[in-house]
């Protein structure tokens, strides 16, 4: 059986037009290296992202789900290692909403870790020639909230699943819109990045399990 790999992009927010999370996920190809790829989006919104999250792979049951958002700012595609349980917006997510100072699960720890090889995730990102980092921290939004409840349900649902969460850059059409141009990457490079990531994650996955290739 072909592992099954859910990748997911945001809605665009916070005035942008687009959300180059979910323009690169949309290009992937359907197939990488030799897994089925599932693609879909999820909205901007505390709780809701989350719950559309949580249908997905109980429709899709994936063996790996990986999260990608937009970080505005950063200079490099993020891997990210740690999700905190904690909602503190900056800004109001898609519905008006920004929550203060909450915990995402009143159950839940302080905070978990992505259990995928992010190490060698950016490293094969890295391999392609794209900027990569290890991430320690997803923020307090929307996307750390999606990553949160990711690994809440592996730890208390869907233990044999694998989840994790990148971060990527503008594209350059939002820095070109700016007058203070931040950092981006084109997003077909944003794309490649993410098969590298999934790629080094399914090969991983085989190995730990034994199967040959
Ligand atoms: N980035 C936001 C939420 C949606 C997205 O693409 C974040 O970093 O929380």
């Amino acid at each position: 059986m072909a592992v099954q790999v859910l990748i997911t992009g945001f809605a665009p927010f916070g005035g942008e037009k687009i959300n180059p999370a979910w323009e690169a996920v949309e290009i992937l190809p359907d197939q990488i290296e030799g897994a089925n790829i599932v693609k879909a989006q999820l909205p901007v919104l505390f709780g809701r992202g989350a719950e559309v999250l949580a249908q997905l792979v109980a429709v899709h049951r994936p063996e790996i789900t990986i999260c990608v958002g937009q970080a505005g700012g950063r200079a490099a595609v993020a891997v990210e290692r740690v999700a905190v349980n904690l909602r503190d917006a900056a800004m109001p997510d898609n519905s008006g909403n920004a929550p203060a100072d909450e915990p995402i699960m009143a159950d839940g720890p302080a905070a978990y870790f992505s259990n995928l090889p992010t190490r060698a995730m950016a490293e094969a990102i890295r391999a392609q020639g794209i900027p990569a980092v290890l991430s320690y921290s997803a923020g307090t939004y929307v996307c750390n909230d999606v990553m949160y409840h990711l690994l809440y349900w592996i730890d208390k649902r869907w233990p044999q699943m694998q989840g994790g969460f990148i971060h990527v850059p503008y594209d350059i059409s939002q820095a070109a819109g700016k007058p203070s141009p931040p950092p981006s990457l084109p997003v077909p490079v944003i794309a490649r990045a993410l098969e590298a990531a999934i790629g080094a994650a399914v090969r991983a996955r085989r190995a730990e399990a034994g199967v040959s290739v």
